[in-house]
């Protein structure tokens, strides 16, 4: 679940597929399900039976846990300053005391982000969460995941030390439960994403479980299953044996962390495979961003997703609840996460990636509108935008619809030109509601054509009317229009900003998994509901007010090779046992490789490059650290011995320049460990000096 797995087996539908092919490419996953196969006879392998790793595993009341996640915002709890060795290290009182406040009993230690975390978990965080009552799962990832190399600066995530040599990891972790009893289990994400099925063949289940079995067989072994095959009884004749039960991540019906009402059929599907052969689930639920989403976990979500899992820990028949991504980093909602028009509200509609919607599906936001028959003119006006490349020729598939008593007055494909940034719309409706004292009207987003992969962000807000009265036209409350739609892939909803997002996941996990009722407090009014000018959305900030910016407008074709660069003297400390450089990045494009090789995102230490990535990598609208593969970089090479370096971000065309991709880079959140980078968060106009070899290439620090 960390990222980037899925893309590697991503199918890019939209621009070479007929309407009718892709449709049968994905489908909402319940859809392709079957339940109800026969109980297994393959011969259990680890050595303890069954009901003692639960026994172990699972404290009393029900696992309730937290980790952190791949490709989540601020989810770990670092030290904020490196130690001697120039590592930030994960802070171990920190983690406890958070993880105490809120109630849980279990941490799942995700290995992967530092080459530190093993020696964190072994030395620090095993025994203190020993004598706070805290049991720990081990968490590793598979061959999809582990990014190394040679090379320091091109060297990104993995679980180190033992990298994928699983049998090391069966002894290590074996090893230290004895030390510590309340390391109970292990597990490996992403199982069999990709290739990594072609490592875990049943010898090698045989090692990892024999070398666990030597040292401690009551240590529990997991492995993570996505939907499909935590419902596949293939999946279990084959692992079954070797494992004690899966790490199941709940992604609704389709792919997605908005709809809470999938948990009950998801686990039930799942249950009547993993129930018969007595293997444990532990239900994974996403509390911070998931890659494929079109929108992020809310609290309302994580609140109501608690509530219908809780039965089934309750009664035992799953091992627990694992707050994925749980933001205890103390940092805010992302800026950028603000999509409406105006203020903190918009209607949305969203469609994750890879997920298939049918011909007529829709979502649709709508309320009983009170007309004045007397006046001369009834004028509707609105404001929509959609997240969608607007160079991608793909029309017939998604269309934004305005009706009223059910008949279209208004529509425009999300392929039309513009409204990839919010545009306002006047439509007449004088013969629309001719002679009507009330009507029905309807926003929403039709499917023209079903499609197998054509992700989508449609928001719509500022709704007026003239000649009739619009209650709540700006979705800033929840109580004047009524949500609807006939899909579980098309979603819609009100979504709604709040800037202190990650405290209310918290404040939702901690008491709903206490079984407590939980009510989300009002959100606070926007501060600055009408910006100096522009929208919301204008503001693609990662956080506060201000980003870099390095662009290039549609219909301009930049010179081969020409860069515009953001550059800024800075000062290395001579005494750093180590250096890095750790940032977040932005741009539109993903969804099509058919503009790859033209401009390029860079990274240079004194004109050497240290990275560079196209602007079509994933992920599309989203602020990456780095990218899926690698978040700080260890810059050392570039910097050992100097006492200053020239730190340069460029947005550059290559020797094959677009004709046609205007794009806005952005560049946000910079961190650093041995150099002293200024103005890192681009809240002023200061430190960086701007330049480009072509005038349609700019750099400039964008304030909003
Ligand atoms: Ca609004
Ligand atoms: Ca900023």
């Amino acid at each position: 679940m960390f990222g980037p797995h899925r893309r590697a087996l991503a199918f890019t539908a939209i621009l070479s597929c007929t309407a009718a092919l892709v449709a049968s490419v994905l489908v909402p996953a319940a859809a392709a399900q079957t339940i109800g196969e026969p109980a297994p006879t393959a011969v259990r392998v680890k050595d303890a039976a069954l009901s003692d790793i639960r026994a172990s595993v699972v404290p009393e009341g029900g696992i309730k846990a937290a980790m952190t996640g791949g490709n989540t915002i601020y989810a770990d709890v670092r030290e904020p300053e490196p130690r001697d060795d120039g590592y930030r290290h994960i802070d171990t009182p920190r983690l406890v005391s958070k993880l105490r406040e809120h109630g849980l009993n279990t941490y799942v230690y995700g290995i992967w982000d530092s080459p530190t975390d093993w020696d964190d978990l072994r030395l620090e965080f095993a025994p203190a969460a020993a004598a706070a009552g805290i049991k720990i799962w081990v968490y590793t990832v598979p061959p999809s995941e582990c990014f190394d190399n040679p090379a320091p600066h091109l060297s990104g995530r993995c679980s180190r030390p033992f990298k994928l040599d699983f049998v090391r990891w069966a002894q290590e972790i074996a090893t230290l439960s004895l030390q510590y009893p309340n390391v109970v289990a292990w597990a490996i994400d992403d199982f069999l994403i990709g290739a990594n099925g072609e490592l875990f063949t049943p010898d090698y289940m045989q090692q990892i479980v024999d070398a666990q079995d030597a040292i401690n067989p009551r240590l529990g072994f997991y492995t993570c299953a996505y939907h499909g095959h935590a419902v596949s009884p293939e999946f279990y004749a084959r692992f079954g044996p070797y494992i004690d039960g899966i790490v199941y991540p709940y992604l609704g019906f389709s792919n997605n962390t908005q709809d809470p009402t999938a948990v009950e059929a998801n686990l039930e599907q799942i249950l009547a495979q993993t129930e018969p052969r007595g293997l444990g689930v532990l239900f994974l639920l996403y509390t911070n961003r998931f890659l494929d989403a079109a929108l992020p976990p809310t609290e309302n979500y994580v609140a109501e997703s608690i509530r219908r899992a809780l039965p089934y820990q309750r009664s035992g028949r799953i091992l627990g609840i694992d707050a994925y991504g749980l933001p205890l980093g103390g940092k805010p909602a992302p800026t950028a996460d603000n999509r409406a028009a105006h203020g903190i509200g918009r209607f949305n509609v969203s469609l994750a990636s890879f997920v298939g919607t049918r011909t007529g599906d829709y979502a649709s936001a709508e309320q009983r509108i009170v007309v004045n028959p007397h006046e001369r003119r009834h004028t509707l006006r609105f404001a929509d935008f959609d997240w969608y490349n607007p160079t991608t020729p793909a029309p017939g598939f998604h269309t934004k619809q305005v009706l009223v008593d059910g008949k279209v007055v208004w529509e425009s494909d999300v392929a039309d030109p513009g409204g990839h940034g919010y545009v306002e719309r006047t439509v007449d409706l004088s013969d629309a509601l001719r002679g009507k004292h009330t009507a029905l009207l309807t926003l929403r987003v039709f499917e023209r054509n079903g499609v197998g992969n054509f992700p989508l962000d449609v928001g719509f807000d500022d709704v007026r009317g003239e000649g009739f009265l619009v209650l709540d036209g700006g979705f800033e409350q929840s109580w004047a229009w009524k949500i609807g739609g006939n899909s579980r892939a098309l979603l819609g909803s009100l979504d709604h900003y709040a800037a202190d997002r990650p405290a209310r996941i918290r404040d939702a996990v901690a008491t709903t998994l206490r079984g407590k009722p939980w009510t989300n407090r009002p959100y606070p009014p926007d501060p600055a509901p009408f910006p100096r000018d522009g929208y919301r959305t204008d503001n693609t900030a990662m956080f506060g007010d201000g980003r870099l910016s390095l662009s290039l407008p549609d219909r301009t074709s930049p010179a081969p090779n020409s860069c515009a660069t953001a550059s800024q003297r800075v000062a290395v400390d001579p005494y750093s046992p180590r250096y890095e450089l750790s940032f977040w990045h932005y741009d539109q494009y993903a969804q099509t490789r058919l503009f790859e090789g033209q401009l390029v995102k860079r990274l240079t230490i004194d004109g050497l490059l240290v990275q560079q990535r196209d602007v079509t990598d994933w992920w599309e609208y989203t602020w990456m650290n780095g990218s899926s593969d690698q978040g700080p970089i260890d810059v050392g090479d570039f910097v050992r011995g100097k006492k200053e370096v020239t730190v340069a971000f460029q947005l550059c065309a290559t020797d094959t320049p677009p004709v046609d991709l205007g794009v806005d880079v952005g560049v946000d959140t910079i961190e650093s460990v041995g150099l002293t980078v200024r103005n890192p968060g681009f809240e002023s106009g200061g430190a960086w000096t701007m330049s480009s070899t072509d005038p349609a290439l700019t750099a400039r620090i964008e304030r909003f």
